[in-house]
């Protein structure tokens, strides 16, 4: 396919989304059609099933639902966004994919590994990023920076059901996105996400740069 598939990843307040705006202004002035999606969400239904899964709903969702919730949201945004996007020779920089639910629904809630990989294998549709970065820190420092973020929206705006899990949690996906990193190198660049936004956007321009050939 003509495009580039490019995914951000990182635990709670590791400040991807901080970096992808501004990886994605970078690209664009350097004249690269850029695309920029999230996870969950991207469709009509995947904003939808971001809601249901990151708002207090007031229900239960086990783990096992949880990671279908998940696929469903990824089969339709890879099948009606991704896929079109790299066929038109666009840079997609996509804020969370299968790596999301290795480290949250695998690591995190403990679901088997294998089951876990092989619901991301369909549910990705045959699509993989040609690049991960994953922006890694302290939990304890990530999770400080997400609830002051949190705590200046409305009640009812608070997408905040998997910051308020345990700090083990927290760490297990840490762990989980750690060991995908030492799996995959060529693929998982790490960026320590734990300096001030300048340093950390010197750092992924110039993994963009690398990568693209600019
Ligand atoms: N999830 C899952 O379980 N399984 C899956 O398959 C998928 C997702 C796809 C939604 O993800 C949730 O769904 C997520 C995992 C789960 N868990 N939660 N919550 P999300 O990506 O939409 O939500 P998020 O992880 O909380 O991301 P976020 O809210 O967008 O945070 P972020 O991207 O890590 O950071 P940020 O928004 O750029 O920054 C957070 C705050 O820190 C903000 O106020 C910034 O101004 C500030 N910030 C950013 N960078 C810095 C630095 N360097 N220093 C100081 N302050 C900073």
């Amino acid at each position: 396919m003509a495009g580039w598939f490019i995914t951000f990843e990182g635990v709670e307040g590791s400040g991807k989304t901080t970096q992808i705006r501004l990886a994605g202004e970078f690209l664009r002035e350097k004249g690269f059609p850029v695309f920029m999606t999230q996870e969950p969400g991207g469709t009509p239904l995947g904003e939808r099933i971001r809601e249901i899964l990151l708002n207090r709903g007031g229900f239960d969702i086990s783990g096992e639902a949880e990671v279908f919730l998940f696929a469903a949201a990824r089969a339709q945004h890879a099948d009606a966004v991704i896929r079109p996007a790299l066929e038109k020779g666009q840079v997609i920089l996509c804020d969370r994919f299968s790596d999301a639910t290795i480290a949250y629904q695998a690591y995190g809630r403990g679901l088997p590994l294998e089951a876990v990989r092989e619901i991301c294998r369909s549910a990705s549709r045959g699509l993989s990023p040609r690049l991960t970065l994953l922006f890694d820190l302290p939990v304890e420092k990530g999770l400080e920076r997400a609830f002051l973020r949190i705590a200046g929206r409305e009640e009812a705006n608070r997408e905040d059901r998997f910051e308020r899990e345990n700090l083990d949690f927290h760490r297990r996906i840490r762990e989980g996105y750690l060991t995908i990193a030492r799996e995959e190198p060529g693929r998982v660049k790490i960026v320590d996400a734990s300096r001030d936004i300048e340093s950390t956007r010197i750092e992924v321009r110039a993994i963009l740069s690398s990568f693209l050939g600019v």
